[in-house]
């Protein structure tokens, strides 16, 4: 039953900062998913006796690429697969799986926070045994096995039924079926005080979590309404749709409108949140209140100690080098290990692999801990409902007493779209060769101190990373500037900005920023260079 099929080389399977990401249309074109995971077989090797994890966030094609693989997994040796029921898997309940059952890896087919359905965009992120997505030396090599493949490997069976949950073998691979849910929730109730914010609910404390008709959907409702007794509908767009009824599932001030509204509302509850597709996101939302991911993380790092998981310390905490600093003050003030990576979560899996940091988070809404290795969505929730459990305290006292203590890291990302790949490009180049010579001068009256690229040396395996531009100023501000990753076509320009404030603690941020982002605009020449005077989102 096993069939070798003869194909040509796509040129276009190159991963970005969390896998393959392409456009559903692009992605469906004949044999372009068995091509990518021929190219990763091979790059493995041996795949006898291995195990991996298959799921997905339910987005258009899920079912049809997971069929595809799981054929190709049996024909390619492969001795186990772990699929979640119906093919659905969240991102960190897929890290989850991988190390509960000390899997060789995973395939999390998903977009991430890109829109889904046949217009959208869909995904495959690659894990390998840590429980994070592999390293860039290893997609490398199956990017240049992309260029070259001729053939395929895959067994001609009928479609494999994923509803009923057990074993059952298909051309001698064992494929075992299983509740993506149960896992998950135990690991949860391992690393929190469901008593404590079981008793928070029960005194009336309101809550609106919005699955933005993604995977984590089914996870929220079982936490948050059936264990913790959240009242019934306060998780809200909970069934997985393919094209995620039309929503753009990035849960921030700008796609998460319907959560943002409400949240803002006289009506609004005591906490809101939001995930993304796969559920590895997240946005904290007090009653009309935002808290930015960069505060996010460090107001998570200085409660540790209110965590049963984490009480009796934690190694040290990281951030990707875009995200504000705030978090630095804190590793400071609570003498723990700091380190600053590049963007991508997998940068973090060393750290946390070493004992080097137990919390990591980034500004693109990520947060998490060593739990797993990938960001957790619901895992940050749950962090920000213990401590509101524990203290008493809203979101707006908790993060308000936090700036009185450290001080503001007023922080706003400025995202230009679309614009060509080879502007981008050489606006990146030119910029680079120019930000050297800018030490010392002043701009609007801020003076930078250094300017230049970021270079990240990892201290366990050595690899050097080059990612983005930062320009540091005299008074702890600073501009960075990256090409995204994530996106399915042309280039995407993120502008970080960061300005330190010890007592002015309750300002408008853009306002704060004003002279910051004229200034990152004419050193960049963005509006010039790409035409565009203005961001297409602000968050
Ligand atoms: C991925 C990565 C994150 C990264 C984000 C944005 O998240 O895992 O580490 O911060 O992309 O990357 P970029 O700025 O390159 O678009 P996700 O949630 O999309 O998998």
């Amino acid at each position: 039953m096993i069939k070798t099929i003869a194909t040509t080389p796509y040129t276009d399977q190159k991963m970005g900062t969390a896998g393959l990401r392409r456009k559903s249309k692009v992605v469906t074109q004949p044999n372009y998913i068995e091509n990518f995971m021929q190219s990763i077989f091979n790059v493995i090797g041996e795949l006898k006796g291995k195990t991996f994890v298959v799921g997905g966030d339910g987005r258009y094609y899920n079912d049809v690429a997971i069929q595809k693989i799981i054929k190709m997994a049996a024909a390619n040796g492969i001795s186990r697969l772990i699929i979640g029921q119906n093919g659905f898997i969240s991102t960190p309940a897929g890290s989850n799986i991988i190390l509960k059952n000390k899997a060789d890896g995973g395939f999390i087919l998903s977009a991430s926070h890109n829109p889904g359905g046949i217009n959208g965009d869909f995904g495959i992120k690659y894990s390998n045994h840590t429980g994070g997505q592999i390293p860039s030396s290893i997609s490398d090599k199956i990017y240049q096995e992309t260029l070259k493949i001729k053939e395929y490997k895959i067994c001609d069976v009928a479609d494999i039924d994923l509803s009923k949950l057990g074993r059952q073998e298909v051309c001698g691979m064992q494929i075992d079926v299983i509740d993506p849910v149960k896992d998950y929730v135990e690991m949860m109730e391992g690393i929190f005080d469901f008593a404590a914010i079981k008793a928070l609910f029960a005194k009336g404390f309101t809550m609106r979590f919005d699955a933005m008709n993604a995977v984590t959907g089914p996870y929220a409702l079982k936490i948050f309404e059936e264990i913790l007794g959240a009242p019934k509908g306060s998780v809200v767009n909970y069934k997985p749709l393919p094209d995620f009824g039309g929503l753009h599932p990035d849960p921030n001030m700008v796609y998460a409108k319907e959560l943002v509204n409400f949240m803002f509302s006289d009506k609004a509850a005591d906490f809101g949140a939001a995930n993304d597709g796969d559920g590895d996101r997240n946005m904290i939302l007090g009653k009309k209140f935002f808290v930015t991911p960069s505060d996010s993380l460090a107001i998570l790092t200085d409660h540790f100690n209110l965590i049963p998981a984490y009480k009796n310390g934690i190694y040290g905490v990281a951030k990707s080098a875009a995200t504000s600093t705030a978090v630095e003050k804190v590793a400071k003030a609570h003498n723990i290990g700091y380190y600053e990576v590049p963007t991508g979560w997998k940068y973090f899996v060393n750290l946390m692999d070493s004992k080097r940091i137990t919390f990591c988070g980034e500004e693109s809404f990520g947060t998490g801990s060593s739990h797993i290795r990938e960001k957790d969505g619901i895992w940050a929730v749950l962090f920000w409902l213990n401590i509101i459990a524990a203290t008493g305290k809203s979101v707006e006292e908790i993060t308000t007493e936090f700036w009185q203590k450290y001080g503001r890291s007023y922080y706003v990302r400025f995202d230009f779209e679309g614009v060509d790949t080879e502007v981008a490009d050489k606006m990146m180049a030119d910029l680079e060769a120019k930000l050297p010579s800018l030490a010392g001068q002043t701009f609007e009256g801020f003076k930078v101190s250094e300017a230049g690229a970021f270079v990240y040396n990892d201290p366990v395996d050595h690899s050097s990373t080059k990612n983005g531009l930062i320009v540091r100023f005299t008074d702890g501000s600073r501009i960075v500037y990256r090409l995204s990753g994530t996106g399915s076509s042309g280039a995407t320009i993120r502008v970080y900005l960061e300005r330190y404030s010890k007592d002015d603690l309750k300002n408008d941020p853009l306002k704060m920023l004003t002279e910051i982002f004229k200034i990152a605009m004419s050193i960049s020449e963005i509006p010039e260079r790409t035409g565009k005077h203005q961001a297409d989102v602000v968050t």
